[in-house]
C-alpha cells in the first residue's frame, strides 16, 4: 500500500536564520526543518568519514576500540548549534539524576551516563521503526556521512496510526499494514525528507516518524526539551501515568501504597515519574530565578544586564509556572503523597537552603548561565548589535562570585517556607518573583513582564 506523501519538509541555510526566526517558526509552531550551514568545522565530519565519503571505521576502532566507558572530556567532535541549545534535558542530566531508585545504594559509585546525546550508526539498508521520541522531546539529528529518508506524520493525525483500542501503533509504514487492524492508517498524510551529508533535521514534539538508513551512514542525536514543548513532557507523563493506573486498579485495595506503586511503574516505563519531574522542574525554576535575581541587581553590576538574557528566564519561568497549575489538582501531589516521597528519597526539595548550597545546584546555574549568554550573543550578532558586553567565561567568574550560600534563601523562603512542599509552592515563589520584578521599577522589566503576562498568565 503506498504511502500518501502530502509534501518535503523545507530545507533551509541555518546561517540566514537568527535565533528568534527558529524559535517563532520552528519551536513555538512545533515545525521540522532541515537546516544546512551548521556543522562547519566539526571534528567529527573530519574524523569519522573517509575521504570517500563512507564512514572511517578504522578511526572509531583505533581510538575507541579498547572503551569501556564513554568518556572522553578532551575529544570534541562537534558544537551544538545555538538553535538546540537552550536544552533544559541534557543541562539538568549533566549535574542531576533524572530517577534515583532508593533500593539501589551503590548508585554514587557509577559514572553518570544518563544523557539523551546520542550517536547513531547504521548500514544501507537499516531502519529506525516508526516512533515518536521519548518524553515527546524535541529532537535533532545531524548526519556526519552518509543519507536518510525520513518519513514525518504530524501529533494532529498520530490517532491514524493506532490500532482500534488506541493500544499500539503500526510498527513498519512500509509492512502491509492491515486495514482491519489499523482503520486509519490509509488517511495519514506524510511529510517525507531525504537528508544528505551536513545536514541538520529538527523533530519536533510528538511527530511520528520513521527513518531509513540509504548509505552507511553516522548521525549525531540530541533529544532535549524546553519552555516551548515542556507541556508535551507533562502531557505524556499524565497519560503513561493514567495508563499505568488503569492497568493495576484491581489490586488497589489490597495495596498499601497504591499511589506509590503507579509511580515506580510510570518511572519504570517511561524513564521518570510525576516526582521526578516536579523536582527537575523545580530545580530548574531555582536555577532560573537564581539568575534573574543576579540580573537584576544588575543594576550595582550593568554588565550583567541583558533584557534578552531577563526574557529568556521569564519565558521559562511562565512555562513552568503553566505546567506547575496543571500538576496541582493530582492525588500524586497531596501534601501526605509528596512529603513521603521527599523523606524517603533524601530529595532536595525538603530542605531549600541546603540544595541552593550543593555544587551540583551551582554547576547547574552557572551551565545555564553560560548557555544563554551563547544564545543572547548570537541574538546580538544576527541584530547586528555590538557586544559590549564582557565574555561568557568572565561572566560565569562574576557569577559565581555572587552565588554566596545564602544568596536568594531569604527570598525564596519568604514565599514558601523552607521547603517546597508541592506544585502550588513552585506557584507562590514564581508569582512572588514576578510581583517583586514589577515592583523593581525599572523599565524594561516592567514592560517585559506586562507584556509577556498579557496572554500568559495573571500576575499576583
Ligand atoms: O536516525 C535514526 O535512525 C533515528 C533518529 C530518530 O528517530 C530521531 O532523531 O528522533
Amino acid at each position: 500500500m503506498g504511502l500518501n506523501i502530502g509534501g518535503k519538509i523545507e530545507k533551509i541555510n541555518g546561517k540566514e536564520l537568527s535565533y528568534e526566526q527558529f524559535v517563532e517558526r520552528y519551536l513555538k509552531k512545533n515545525q521540522p526543518i532541515l537546516l544546512t550551514g551548521l556543522m562547519d568545522g566539526w571534528k567529527a565530519c573530519d574524523d569519522w568519514v573517509n575521504e570517500n565519503g563512507e564512514p572511517n571505521l578504522h578511526f572509531f576502532s583505533a581510538h575507541f576500540g579498547d572503551s569501556k566507558v564513554q568518556e572522553y572530556p578532551t575529544y570534541v567532535p562537534y558544537t551544538t548549534p545555538t538553535f538546540f541549545l537552550d536544552d533544559w534535558l541534557n543541562l539538568y542530566l549533566d549535574s542531576h539524576h533524572m530517577h534515583s531508585d532508593p533500593n539501589l545504594h551503590n548508585e554514587k559509585a557509577e559514572i553518570n551516563c544518563s544523557d539523551y546525546r546520542f550517536v547513531y550508526m547504521g548500514a544501507k539498508g537499516t531502519w529506525t521503526p516508526l516512533h515518536a521520541d521519548v518524553f515527546r522531546s524535541y529532537s535533532w539529528s545531524a548526519n556526519v556521512c552518509g543519507k536518510k529518508q525520513w518519513h514525518f506524520l504530524s501529533p494532529s493525525q498520530w490517532h491514524l496510526l493506532f490500532d482500534r483500542n488506541m493500544k499500539s501503533s503500526v510498527y513498519d509504514i512500509f509492512d502491509d499494514v492491515s486495514e482491519t487492524q489499523f482503520p486509519g492508517f490509509k488517511k495519514a498524510i506524510w511529510l517525507e525528507c531525504t537528508q544528505e551529508q551536513n545536514e541538520i533535521i529538527f523533530v519536533p514534539s510528538g511527530w511520528y516518524h520513521q527513518v531509513h538508513n540509504q548509505e552507511d551512514t553516522i548521525s549525531i542525536n540530541h533529544n532535549w526539551f524546553n519552555a516551548y514543548n515542556l507541556s508535551w513532557v507533562w502531557n505524556l507523563l499524565l497519560k503513561d501515568y493514567k495508563e499505568a493506573k488503569e492497568y493495576i486498579d484491581d489490586i488497589r485495595d489490597i495495596c498499601d501504597d497504591f499511589e506509590g506503586l503507579c509511580q515506580r511503574n510510570l518511572a519504570a516505563n517511561t524513564g521518570m515519574n510525576f516526582f521526578d519531574f516536579f523536582i527537575f522542574i523545580t530545580l530548574f525554576s531555582f536555577a532560573n530565578l537564581t539568575q534573574l535575581h543576579h540580573l537584576c541587581k544588575g543594576h550595582e553590576n550593568p554588565i550583567l544586564v541583558s533584557s534578552g538574557k531577563v526574557r529568556h528566564l521569564i519565558t521559562n519561568l511562565i512555562s513552568i509556572r503553566k505546567v506547575a497549575l496543571n500538576m496541582k489538582s493530582f492525588e500524586a501531589f497531596t501534601v501526605e503523597n509528596l512529603s513521603s516521597f521527599l523523606v524517603e528519597n533524601c530529595s532536595p526539595l525538603s530542605d531549600i537552603r541546603k540544595f541552593l548550597e550543593e555544587s551540583k545546584f551551582i554547576e547547574l546555574c552557572v551551565a545555564l548561565n553560560r548557555t544563554y549568554g551563547m544564545i543572547d550573543d548570537q541574538r546580538k550578532q544576527s541584530s547586528e548589535v555590538k557586544d559590549t558586553s564582557t565574555s561568557i567565561c568572565t561572566k560565569d567568574c562574576l557569577l559565581l562570585n555572587y552565588l554566596k550560600p545564602d544568596f536568594g534563601y531569604l527570598d525564596f523562603s519568604e514565599a514558601c517556607g523552607s521547603k517546597v512542599s508541592g506544585p502550588k509552592d513552585l506557584i507562590r515563589i514564581i508569582d512572588y518573583t514576578f510581583a517583586k520584578l514589577s515592583g523593581m521599577g525599572n523599565d524594561w522589566s516592567t514592560d517585559l513582564l506586562t507584556e509577556l503576562n498579557q496572554h500568559e498568565m495573571s500576575v499576583l
